[in-house]
């Protein structure tokens, strides 16, 4: 077994600098921000694990940006975070799902070249039912230089084909962290006696015959023709037929499909005409991660990554998954 041969395990940090000797665009400083992430995901994972057992559950008595009511577990991942980038003294800019405006790390002259977008909890509604949750988190280089002027506007808002790095965690039957440089896609499982992420999957693909949709279907009625002529066929024996999942944590969903192909779909709904998902935090990483294991990701027109945003927070509706399966959705939205 790999994880526990000394002659073959991988860690995280080990892969995280071997990527980055082979790539020169990432500096030793990247490094050592990915490695913020993963101990925060370390020390997320802790209290996710024991949520039953530490005050920790249920609704925080506030409310984001959103107007969703906050979990606990909300709260303390997003300060968790924070705290763990904040500290890396490279962090220029940080923008969370949980805070409504970016929030500027004070570094010495300026310094900070990095912005982090995370959603610290994505999925947070299922915690008191126990089922799996995720972080997410997109990396950009500032484009501006110096002190930090606009509130970080101007490095925040860019479209998400600029990232310098993507990944999630998915704290499931176990956690596992994936990422993204632009160089493959990578799968780690966290070993809780050790607290190390080992590599388990290097370069990983989406498969490509992977016959599950995942979408929630209680809101067919405001999709349209289109992806309600998809879900038809992927239930007839032409497809088939496909079988349905659909956990209601965008994390779960996407990770499913990355490992199992198919397709995850939130259309915009009567209740969401833009979509519920955001665009920053959440789309955009995913659709980074996915095109680079083989797949695609779009708003049912246009290409996630060249959407160009214009706020933090704003959402989108999202299409993810294998290459034929977003072909086919988007074909027949087309058609109308
Ligand atoms: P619905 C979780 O609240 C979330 O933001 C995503 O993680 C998930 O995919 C979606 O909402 C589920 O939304 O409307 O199907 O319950």
């Amino acid at each position: 077994m790999r994880y526990t041969d000394p002659e073959k395990f991988i860690t995280i940090q080990q892969h995280i600098i071997e990527q980055q000797t082979k790539h020169p665009t990432a500096s030793g400083e990247f490094s050592w921000l990915l490695s913020g992430l993963t101990l925060a995901a370390c020390l997320i994972q802790a209290i996710v694990r024991r949520a039953g057992l530490v005050d920790i559950l249920g609704g925080a008595d506030s409310e984001n940006v959103h107007g969703e009511l906050q979990q606990k577990l909300d709260v303390y991942a997003n300060k968790v975070i924070e705290r763990c980038l904040a500290s890396r003294g490279n962090v220029a800019v940080l923008g969370s799902e949980e805070i409504p405006e970016p929030i500027v790390v004070p570094t010495p002259e300026g310094s900070g070249r990095y912005v982090v977008l995370f959603d610290p909890l994505d999925g947070s509604g299922n915690i008191d039912v126990n089922v799996a949750v995720g972080t997410i988190f997109s990396i950009y280089e500032r484009v501006t230089h110096g002190p930090v002027t606009d509130g970080g506007r101007k490095d925040v808002l860019q479209p998400g084909s600029r990232q310098l790095a993507a990944g999630y965690v998915v704290y499931g039957s176990s956690t596992v962290l994936v990422y993204t440089t632009g160089h493959g896609v990578h799968l780690f499982t966290l070993d809780p006696a050790s607290g190390s992420f080992m590599l388990a999957n290097e370069h990983a693909r989406i498969p490509e015959n992977g016959k599950i949709y995942s979408v929630n279907e209680a809101n067919a009625d405001s999709f349209g023709a289109g992806i309600n002529a998809y879900l038809d066929w992927a239930k007839s024996k032409a497809a088939g037929p496909y079988t349905s999942r659909y956990i209601g944590s965008m994390v779960a969903d996407v990770h499913r499909t990355l490992v199992k192909g198919g397709v995850f779909m939130y259309p915009a709904t009567a209740k969401s005409p833009k979509g519920k998902l955001r665009l920053m935090y959440e789309a955009n990483p995913m659709a980074f991660i996915v095109e680079q294991a083989g797949g695609l990701a779009t708003d049912g027109k246009n290409r996630i990554l060249d959407k160009q945003p214009t706020e933090l927070h704003e959402r989108t509706p999202l299409f993810i998954g294998a290459k034929d399966d977003v072909t086919r959705v988007m074909e027949l939205m087309a058609r109308g």
